[in-house]
């Protein structure tokens, strides 16, 4: 308590400013001073008002417990020194309070510690509510945190940047009741990379089939496992939380019985004759199908030319892509089930608003962060495309808010001027002249497109943009060879990626055959994830949206959800390439700082005031520095009361008085009335002690 109180009140001390608000000057060197300083004393959390800025520590911190919730359960944000809890808490209170849907935004790059930040925000939820402990509230919230567990174990993969990197997007309401508990919930996924994740996972989980009940479908291969395990208690962890969950038993087993088969796919085309037909026959057990069927789906693929239907045979490299495609597919819709099912359990059912009340939300949104790979290609795209989203919405909703609030009441506004990244979020996303129309233009046209010609297509309609560019536009020698990539300057870096793929991870096609082999499965469940192999070859079939597409489609219909919702930013820094807890590089904070516009973002939280607070609540800390005031004031009104206080200490200068809130401009006047405060406090309570003395 005593370090915490250190924190509040001036909100400044010795682990540098709580606020960066309250940065003497705003500029570079002062609030990387104070980001630093902060970082090196375990302070990792830092306001720039309601945005938490937080920096990842890349160790184990005892501030997530029992004690420290307590602190912030129920608190105003400017009572605590920041934390996560704090904002957690704030977007509780206003949808508790005020009924307000809310979000919690969290981004950063990857490795910044998002992912972390969201489980703690969770934790704290459960945390402080279902005082009454009732069943249904207990499961739901339950669910809520294992759920995180099984996403994780098929979402998350090694990368370079992050041994635990996401590679898919999520976004889960939390739904709540009247009284404020958890009644249910929703979580949204957003491309799963395919490629990076369901390899290692395949890996883990073949090594521990074979101690467990499926060890007899397995132990029929050659295959050994290519990665070594080493905590079983992941892996256990992982099962009892599918359990908790609610899948049953036999979808558990359907769960492990795909995950072998995609790795056995991945073995079983190079192999011929009798190795092979081996390997077939092991996945078709694994997908309750028949040999003969994943044999010919495998080589062969059925065409309608008129009114024949032919069997069509793969060459070896549509076979390979055929082949890769589906064990892919399989994956993904494995993981799209895990979700439904997960959605299945904890949606809100039964809830009647005109006996409970509203049922509101709070969202909270984990993406992957921003990336950077030696070898950038499609994913990297879609997923630096996300982060440009969002910090669009960052842009608009803190100025909007900030706009709005002083709009509200009836305070001038200046504008402040940033760069604004929307200009990249149309080079992407532009009707007709963006670079995934032009993708999908490619993937349109019939005959063969190859990645060449997209990229040709990109450099003719875009050679001008200021923030696109290839190197094969800017070679004075055109002849070279570099006509494989092309670069987009993103708000928080260059990326340069290569085009190789771009036109089959677009258009991600899956061969009907593999469809309809999965739907006439005897395994229930994995029939149910391939409905559309209900169709046969000859029935029309509409050309599908592709990737691209209905990933912009996805981050829009995003984007429109969290603008409806009163936001909550948890903005995130990572410190160092090495994940080490020791090292602060100036460098790569500076540069974050720079791109996530944090030091915009406190201009404008400080244009024209720093601090602002209702009159009520002004009053009730501060009361006790007028004499008009302390204990009671006898004016009409409670902003009466304010203007009263803050004359008769010579402020008047230095504030203004909306119609619900007093605004402070400048940090200092903000820090003498806390000094008053404290030095009053030392008053009062030497004067008690003299009371209680009897002296
Ligand atoms: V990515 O965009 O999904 O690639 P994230 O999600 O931003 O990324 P993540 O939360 O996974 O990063 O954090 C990376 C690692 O940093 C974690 O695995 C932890 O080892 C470490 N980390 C992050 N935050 C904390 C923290 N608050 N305390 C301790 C942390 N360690
Ligand atoms: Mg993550």
């Amino acid at each position: 308590h005593q370090a915490v109180g250190m924190e509040t009140g001036t909100r400044k001390g010795m682990f540098g400013k709580a606020d960066f608000v309250l940065m003497d000057t705003v500029t570079m060197p002062e609030f990387m001073a104070n980001l630093r300083l902060r970082f090196e004393k375990g302070r990792i959390y830092t306001f720039i008002g309601e945005v938490v800025v937080s920096v990842n520590p890349y160790k184990n911190l005892n501030i997530y417990g029992r004690d420290t919730i307590e602190q912030y359960r129920g608190r105003e944000l400017y009572e605590r020194p920041p934390h996560l809890f704090a904002i957690a808490d704030a977007a509780y209170k206003a949808m508790k309070r005020r009924s307000k849907d809310t979000c919690i935004v969290i981004s950063g790059e990857s490795g910044a510690g998002k992912t972390e930040a969201s489980k703690y925000i969770m934790h704290y939820i459960a945390a402080i509510t279902n005082p009454g402990q009732r069943a249904e509230v207990e499961r739901v919230k339950n669910i809520l945190l294992k759920s995180n567990c099984v996403l994780e174990a098929f979402g998350n993969a090694k990368t370079n940047r992050n041994d635990n990197s996401s590679r898919f997007g999520k976004y889960m309401d939390i739904n709540f009741d009247f009284k404020g508990d958890p009644i249910g919930g929703h979580i949204n996924n957003y491309l799963l990379e395919k490629q990076r994740t369901y390899f290692p996972w395949a890996c883990k989980t073949f090594a521990f089939s074979q101690l467990t009940s499926i060890k007899s479908l397995m132990s029929q291969t050659s295959l050994s496992p290519q990665c070594s395990i080493n905590d079983g208690a992941e892996f256990k962890a992982v099962a009892d939380a599918m359990k908790v969950i609610g899948f049953k038993q036999e979808e558990i087993q359907t769960v492990y019985k795909i995950v072998a088969a995609i790795l056995h796919l991945v073995s079983s085309l190079p192999s011929a004759g009798r190795s092979r037909l081996k390997v077939v026959s092991i996945i078709a057990d694994l997908l309750s199908t028949k040999s003969d069927m994943v044999e010919k789906a495998l080589l062969f693929r059925t065409v309608a030319t008129g009114r024949d239907v032919i069997d069509k045979q793969h060459t070896e490299q549509e076979a390979t892509y055929g082949r890769d495609a589906f064990a892919k597919a399989i994956y993904e819709r494995l993981f799209a089930w895990i979700v439904t099912h997960i959605n299945d359990v904890i949606e809100v059912k039964n809830y009647d608003t005109t006996v409970h009340g509203k049922n509101t939300v709070i969202g909270v949104l984990d993406i992957y962060g921003f990336e950077i790979f030696d070898n950038n290609s499609f994913e990297q795209f879609c997923i630096n495309y996300c982060n440009e989203k969002l910090q669009q919405l960052f842009i608009q909703l803190v100025l909007k808010q900030e706009q709005e609030e002083y709009q509200r009441e009836g305070i001038p506004w200046k504008h402040i001027d940033y760069f604004n990244n929307q200009v990249i979020v149309d080079l992407v996303e532009q009707q007709h002249k963006g670079i995934i129309s032009i993708l999908d233009d490619a993937c349109m046209n019939v005959g063969k497109v190859t990645d060449e010609m997209f990229l040709e297509a990109l450099n003719n309609k875009l050679g001008k943009h200021a923030h696109f560019s290839s190197r094969k536009l800017c070679a004075t020698d055109k002849t070279l060879e570099f006509d494989r990539d092309f670069r987009i300057k993103h708000y928080a870096g260059d990326v340069i990626y290569s085009v190789t793929g771009f036109i089959d991870k677009n258009k991600d096609t899956l061969f009907q055959d593999f469809k309809r082999l999965m739907y006439n499965s005897s395994n229930p469940v994995l029939k149910m994830m391939w409905p559309e192999g209900k169709l046969s070859i000859t029935e029309v079939t509409k050309r599908p949206l592709t990737a691209a597409t209905l990933f912009k489609n996805s981050m829009i219909a995003l984007v429109d959800n969290l603008a409806s919702k009163e936001p909550y930013y948890v903005r995130c820094i990572k410190p160092n390439d090495k994940k080490s807890p020791q090292l602060f590089d100036e460098e790569r904070c500076r540069h974050q700082v720079e791109y996530l516009g944090l030091l915009e973002n406190v201009r404008v939280r400080r244009a024209g005031f720093a601090y602002r607070q209702t009159y009520e609540k002004f009053l009730h800390r501060y009361k006790m520095i007028s004499e008009f005031t302390w204990p009671n004031h006898d004016l009409p009104s409670d902003k009466d009361a304010v203007k009263k206080l803050i004359e008769c200490h010579g402020f008047q200068h230095d504030v203004a008085y909306g119609k619900t809130k007093i605004f402070i401009r400048t940090p200092r006047t903000l820090f003498t009335l806390e000094e008053l405060h404290a030095k009053m406090l030392v008053r009062i309570v030497l004067f008690l002690q003299k009371v209680w003395r009897g002296t």
